[in-house]
């Protein structure tokens, strides 16, 4: 990855310059977010400066395991912070409640891999060639002689397994294996990390998985195949972990489908849609994804539709897709 002079050295004093950083990633954080914002907090403290990670949500059951993580706070510990850091963010809007702590005065650095980042910060180090944040953090770290230690090196290595499916999709490069290979050599536990990460299920997880799998639906053209979780579901099975990524595994290995998406209602009372699409490849779900105002990459995206039906949002979304399609 290259990382030009200039920004180096842009990074180098906005890290030199500052003594309280704020670190946010996106709401609903997974292991990229979470991976990144340890490691570079990490990063912070070992340089005796003071650093806090504050997040919209809280993460979920399966990232427990992960060193510091209980320091992660949805609220901020001070009033004012000198600089911001923010991961694994397309748009800043993707920090939920955190822009209510987030001075508009403050700088920010932002650091992401989304092909559909608006480029918010006052330093901006986008790669969307990367696998995920937690590559591109390495590749910064070594740039700027960062100390790595046994800490950091887990937290980079859970980022970069979430995000390219242990090292299955598309975005996993020669890049993504060299940066795995040195963080290796801090003797961390590779299976005990994706026994945390993706054999952590409860069982009533595994049925919720079952039913959602059982309403699989696709259009004529079977190349686009669909499922969703309502609220009536999320409250009788009450999922522990984040499931998005083992129920459109599922989905994503039926044979011929191009797209896949899952619909899930929110929590509470609002009508919100949260909606993850995933691709084969041959299709761009980033650009499905802006069209409803989300974003991501090319093979993993996601939007939410605001005041609509399930299955209203549904319809609308799936006749998108087609259309899309046919027009190819
Ligand atoms: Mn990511």
């Amino acid at each position: 990855m290259n990382i030009s002079i200039i920004k180096k050295n842009k990074i180098k004093d906005f890290l030199k310059k500052h003594r309280n950083f704020l670190i946010c990633a996106h709401i609903g954080p997974e292991g990229d977010s979470l991976g990144s914002q340890l490691a570079f907090a990490r990063a912070i403290k070992n340089m005796g400066k003071n650093c806090d990670i504050v997040n919209s949500d809280r993460y979920s059951r399966e990232y427990i395991f992960l060193p510091g993580v209980d320091s992660i706070r949805t609220r901020p510990k001070i009033e004012r912070y000198d600089a911001a850091i923010v991961l694994d963010c397309s748009d800043i809007s993707r920090i939920g409640n955190v822009a209510n702590y987030l001075d508009k005065k403050i700088p920010i650095l932002n650091i992401d891999h989304h092909i559909s980042n608006t480029y918010f910060g006052d330093i901006n180090l986008i790669n969307a060639d990367t696998s995920s944040v937690c590559e591109v953090l390495y590749f910064l770290f070594k740039k700027l002689n960062i100390k790595f230690d046994k800490t950091i090196a887990i937290c980079l290595y859970t980022g970069i397994m979430t995000d390219t499916g242990s090292f299955k999709y598309a975005n996993t490069k020669a890049s993504t294996h060299l940066a795995v290979s040195q963080i290796l050599k801090w003797r961390i536990d590779v299976p005990e990390i994706f026994r945390n990460i993706y054999q952590n299920l409860g069982f009533s997880d595994l049925k919720l998985i079952n039913k959602v799998l059982l309403n699989v639906k696709k259009d004529a053209t079977r190349k686009i195949a669909w499922v969703d979780i309502t609220k009536n579901m999320l409250k009788k099975y009450k999922p522990q972990i984040d499931l998005t990524d083992s129920i459109l595994g599922f989905i994503r290995s039926i044979k011929d489908v191009e797209v896949c998406v899952l619909f899930r209602e929110k929590r509470g009372k609002s009508r919100n849609i949260r909606i993850n699409f995933r691709s084969r490849g041959r299709v761009d779900v980033n650009k499905i994804a802006q069209h409803f105002d989300g974003g991501g990459h090319k093979t993993a995206s996601g939007a939410t539709l605001r005041n609509i039906s399930l299955k209203k949002a549904q319809v609308k979304v799936v006749k998108y897709i087609q259309n899309r399609l046919n027009k190819k």
